[in-house]
């Protein structure tokens, strides 16, 4: 294990005062904190390196490059994929399902189906949802159960020879339930549909695999895992995405250009339209040297620790009630108290210097499933301390007095 105060030094910003109090950050499936560490790397790349990649002779240019390509490789390794070029860098998880989504335009057919489940992000539901109104497929949903489970019974007779696609996240934003998807993927496989797996939520508290998942696509954001904001990656296996088209046209995606016709760049290139985030590649790759040299069987263990001393202390509070209640579940906690408006809690608790998030998490089904408005979402991260949890449980004791 690791030592927890060793390594909050490494986040400066877990040292500053909100509304005059310690801030205590439990906002961290919003966005995780950023280390020194990381920081550094970002600001060495603009002191020393900061040049335009993969087009110049000049040494900047090259030793740019070279960075940037070696961030690639360092996803690559972290994610086990068989090839870099099957690793693209894309602005977040948003922008790399939609790349997907819009690369399947013109594969599907009127009729086709695509499957997503009861638990997912807007995100993963409105670009499929404008892939049917191009194409003419139908969009059916897994439904969840009460604890927030998916039903892996209706989802088995949602899957046809009409099935296409199937889209499911790893890890619940709005209530933290770890899906089977190894389960998911292979039942997938058998009718033969593609699977593309929402990893925003996971990859902050596990390391996955993308060959062992045998997954066809799996995305996510590099600002969860400790990242800078405006980065992220698709993985693809490499004969999907020669199958689908690029997304946007312009400079580095090309082979050749004449008025008459262009022909594409190889993977990655050909999904990597104009100038990237160059230093937020870079820091990506620097992000996940961090983590691993943290160590995600640590992270995974620690963060469990939180989440079962969180949810004791909370479930004693008289009128809250947790959403969110699998066995499988990442440290996040969303709850509500009796008669008392996510919002005002989540205010109430800021005054007190706790950062968490209130409302429909971008998730508004779920939230429809329990006929709510939203939930508070308290979510912890491996800097996070059990003096915070009783920092957030008095909080909610005070919001509660106040409110009621
Ligand atoms: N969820 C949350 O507070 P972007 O914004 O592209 O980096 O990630 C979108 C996204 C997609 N899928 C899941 C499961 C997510 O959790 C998120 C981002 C944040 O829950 C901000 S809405």
């Amino acid at each position: 294990m690791f030592n927890v105060n060793d390594i909050r030094q490494d986040f400066p910003i877990l040292s500053r005062k909100v509304n005059g109090k310690p801030l205590v950050y439990l906002d961290n499936a919003a966005t995780s904190q950023t280390p020194q560490q990381v920081m550094d790397v970002i600001v060495d790349y603009y002191s020393n390196y900061n040049a335009n990649i993969h087009r110049g002779v000049h040494t900047l240019s090259q030793e740019a490059t070279d960075l940037y390509e070696q961030a690639r490789l360092k996803i690559q390794t972290h994610f086990n994929a068989q090839f870099s070029h099957e690793i693209i860098f894309t602005a977040g998880t948003t922008h790399s399902i939609n790349i997907v989504a819009s690369g399947f335009t013109s594969l599907l057919k009127k009729g086709d189906e695509i499957i997503v489940s009861a638990l997912e992000h807007h995100s993963n539901i409105v670009p499929w949802q404008m892939l049917c109104e191009r194409t003419g497929a139908i969009l059916k949903v897994i439904p969840m159960s009460e604890d927030g489970e998916l039903l892996m019974d209706v989802y088995k007779e949602l899957l046809s020879e009409k099935t296409k696609l199937v889209f499911v996240n790893h890890i619940s934003n709005a209530l933290g339930t770890l899906n089977p998807i190894e389960y998911i993927i292979d039942q997938a496989h058998r009718v033969g549909a593609a699977v593309l797996i929402d990893g925003a939520q996971a990859c902050p508290h596990l390391k996955p695999d993308v060959q062992k998942l045998d997954v066809d696509f799996y995305v996510t954001s590099a600002h969860k895992i400790c990242g800078p904001t405006g980065v992220g990656m698709l993985y693809g296996k490499e004969a999907w995405l020669n199958k689908l088209p690029p997304y946007q046209g312009g400079g580095e995606m090309i082979d050749q250009v004449t008025f008459e016709k262009t022909t594409y760049a190889n993977l990655p290139h050909k999904f990597e339209a104009g100038t990237p985030n160059i230093s937020g590649g870079i820091a990506f790759g620097a992000a996940l040297d961090y983590m691993n040299g943290i160590g995600f069987d640590n992270i995974h263990a620690y963060e469990q620790d939180l989440l079962h001393y969180a949810t004791a202390q909370l479930l004693e509070i008289e009128g809250l009630k947790i959403y969110g209640t699998s066995k499988n579940k990442t440290s996040v906690i969303s709850f509500n108290l009796k008669g008392i408006h996510p919002y005002d809690v989540g205010t109430i608790l800021d005054k007190l210097g706790i950062a968490v998030r209130t409302g429909h998490h971008c998730a508004q089904p779920i939230m429809d499933f329990y006929k709510i408005p939203g939930t508070v979402r308290a979510s912890f991260a491996f800097y996070n301390t059990k003096a915070e949890i009783d920092v957030l449980v008095e909080g909610i004791k005070k919001a509660k007095m106040m409110l009621s």
